[in-house]
């Protein structure tokens, strides 16, 4: 499972001027429709987001302003990334276990999913992970 996990570049326009970048997610970019749209901010260093996996939620996040590292994991194997860069997006499918941390200071974590919110397609126990990916 964590075979699937990639990151995707967003195309980005530099505007010749010298006046900034501009990047643009458009439907082909991201590997599903969009449903919602969600952002974390004033994270503090020495906090920990995420905890759980989703049953059936696909996801893109991405680092519009500073860093942080999400580690996944999908029962058998773990690895991490770190996002730093406004333009890479983390593509995360389901029935994976995530945590986030090491939110630099001014970080902003933008969630791009394929569901809208339910609390019942949320895994929040990690035993009961291992359990429903053996089912
Ligand atoms: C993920 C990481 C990266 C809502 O009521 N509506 C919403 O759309 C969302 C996303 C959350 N909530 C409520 C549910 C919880 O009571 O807000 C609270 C915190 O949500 P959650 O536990 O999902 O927060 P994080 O920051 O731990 O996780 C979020 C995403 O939900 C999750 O998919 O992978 O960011």
């Amino acid at each position: 499972m964590l075979s699937k996990v990639k990151i995707i570049d967003i195309p980005e326009i530099t505007a010749p001027d010298g006046s900034g970048t501009l990047a643009v997610v458009e439907k082909d970019c991201i590997p599903f429709q969009i449903k919602r749209v969600y952002y974390l901010y004033n994270v503090p260093a020495s906090a920990t987001r995420g905890g759980h996996a989703h049953k059936k939620l696909l996801q893109c996040l991405v680092a519009l302003n500073g860093s942080f590292t999400i580690k996944l994991n999908d029962g058998n194997s773990e690895t991490s990334y770190t996002l730093d860069s406004p333009n890479k997006a983390l593509f995360i499918p389901n029935k994976i276990w995530r945590d986030m941390e090491n939110f630099s200071k001014g970080a902003i974590c933008l969630s791009l999913v394929s569901e809208e919110y339910d609390e019942a397609d949320y895994i929040r126990n990690y035993k009961d992970f291992l359990k429903f990916k053996k089912d």
